[in-house]
């Protein structure tokens, strides 16, 4: 196999182009990797990282259908396709301009008929992705164990009813630790797909919870032996493969670690598409999680709302990503987290141009994102109106409930004595709504406007808001704006 051998021929670097038209989908119109936003770039504030298992070892089979899609890379033995397969996703990291990458133990080297060999596989595998780590400067934002996919792990691996597969997945978990400290992986994630049940009949549920702590806690002990310094991480999700899963959704999970003293050890990685399929709304996960200081990254990826399942489709709607860049930057930022596209291209997009045009599209509705979340934020109609909301504690008893030194004594004297008058405070939900909706969509479009006078045709601009969904509110905009300006697309 020659190191030198181009998977993505014909595509080069991809560009920052923030003139291009519509149509040109292979560059940039938002995401300037340098551009500084509130005193960091871009590329810092975003942190993207690929994911290898849906791009790189994703085949487009799903339970109905078989493979649809044939990778270049896989080709001669798995040892031989998984050395392909690396050098094809370094290709893609360093011409898409992605700074991380995030992978299984097993999707990055088979698995071998032992523990040993499979452990060979993986040494053999990773010497190569240290040295293309190296040559590009890409790192890995997180690594994790795959244990859910063999059969041994089919009920469970930390919550499994026999302890021999405890152990295998434990024996499993030391050597991918060892793995993220050879490559300097910044964290690690552990997802439990498989820790939960079908039947509260034949489970035993306090039993399983101590035993996933207990694990959880040899895999601290082990960090700290060896020296690793990564964040590690769990991300929830409530069920898929599981009927139910233990780490339901964020609330859960932090509760967990709270009740077996396991939350100085791991933050989350929230996955918006997981939030949703527990009933929650796009963001609610990572705010609870960034409000309870546990937020440590984000599986960039999005749902179908109207199906029930995990669809892992790249985030394309601008209104999430504001959303989560809001969050992310009133938390200081996810390092050293990131935003991963746990995301794969659908099973009907065979073309491997079009693995760049989701991930593109992807980045570019995040940096949309963060221009928003920083408008919203720098602009202060949002957090004042925040601050009058609650104003009532800023003062006298309020003040004594926020600092904790209330007694319910007080509050029964301050009733009687008149010294409270309680108003019905209008729930401006309509208000908040609006200068959100504003600020992402109308500011958006100005942008976009001022794109379209120097590029693209009318038709062309009216075509771009109808595939956003926005024509409406926008359409309003156009009007009053070219009332007042001169403009060449009335
Ligand atoms: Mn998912």
């Amino acid at each position: 196999m020659s190191e030198q051998e181009e998977f993505f021929a014909g595509i080069s670097k991809i560009p920052y182009q923030p003139t291009a038209g519509p149509g040109d989908v292979m560059c940039f119109k938002h995401y300037n990797a340098e551009e500084v936003l509130m005193g960091r770039t871009m590329e810092d504030w975003l942190r993207f990282s690929v994911c290898y298992w849906h791009s790189f070892c994703g085949t487009g089979a799903d339970p109905f259908g078989f493979q649809t899609l044939h990778r270049p890379w896989n080709k001669g033995n798995p040892m031989e396709s998984a050395k392909r397969r690396l050098c094809a996703a370094f290709e893609f990291f360093t011409k898409l301009g992605v700074k991380y990458y995030t992978f299984h133990d097993r999707d990055m080297a088979p698995e071998g008929s032992t523990l040993k060999e499979s452990n060979m596989n993986l040494d053999e595998i990773t010497d190569l992705a240290l040295q293309l780590q190296k040559q590009t400067g890409v790192k890995v934002l997180w690594v994790t164990c795959n244990l859910f996919a063999h059969p041994r792990y089919m009920n469970g691996a930390a919550t499994n009813p026999d302890c021999h597969v405890l152990a295998y997945a434990g024996a499993q978990l030391k050597k991918g630790l060892d793995i993220a400290k050879k490559l300097g992986a910044e964290n690690f994630v552990f997802w439990g797909g498989r820790e939960g049940f079908l039947s509260m009949h034949n489970t035993d549920v306090s039993a399983e919870l101590k035993h996933m702590a207990n694990f959880f806690k040899m895999a601290v002990k082990y960090k700290e032996k060896i020296g690793l310094k990564c964040q590690f991480l769990i991300e929830p999700k409530p069920k898929e493969p599981c009927r139910h899963q233990y780490d339901y959704d964020a609330m859960s999970v932090i509760g967990f670690l709270k009740h077996f003293g396991l939350e100085n050890h791991f933050k989350l990685n929230i996955e918006p598409n997981h939030t949703t399929l527990a009933g929650h709304s796009y963001e609610h996960d990572v705010v609870m999680a960034s409000v309870f200081g546990m937020l440590g990254s984000v599986d960039a990826n999005t749902g179908s709302p109207d199906l029930g399942w995990d669809t892992d489709q790249f985030p394309m709607d601008i209104r999430n990503t504001t959303m989560v860049m809001k969050t992310v930057i009133e938390q200081g930022g996810l390092q050293p987290g990131g935003l991963n596209f746990d995301a794969k291209v659908r099973r009907e997009s065979t073309d491997l141009e079009d693995l760049f045009i989701a991930h593109i599209g992807a980045m570019d509705t995040f940096a949309r994102g963060l221009r928003n979340a920083v408008r919203i934020i720098e602009d202060g109609i949002i957090t004042d109106k925040l601050k009058e909301r609650y104003s009532s504690f800023s003062h006298g008893l309020g003040q004594k409930v926020e600092d904790g030194s209330a007694t319910l004594e007080d509050m029964e004297v301050s009733v009687r004595h008149g010294g409270l008058q309680v108003k019905i405070l209008n729930q401006d939900h309509n208000l908040f709504d609006s200068v959100i909706g504003w600020k992402i969509y109308i500011l958006t479009f100005v942008v976009v406007e001022c794109i379209c006078h120097i590029k693209i045709t009318a038709a062309h601009f009216i075509h771009t808001l109808q595939s956003e969904d926005r024509l409406p509110q926008l359409q309003l905009y156009r009007i009053e704006h070219c009332k007042t300006h001169t403009c060449t697309m009335q």
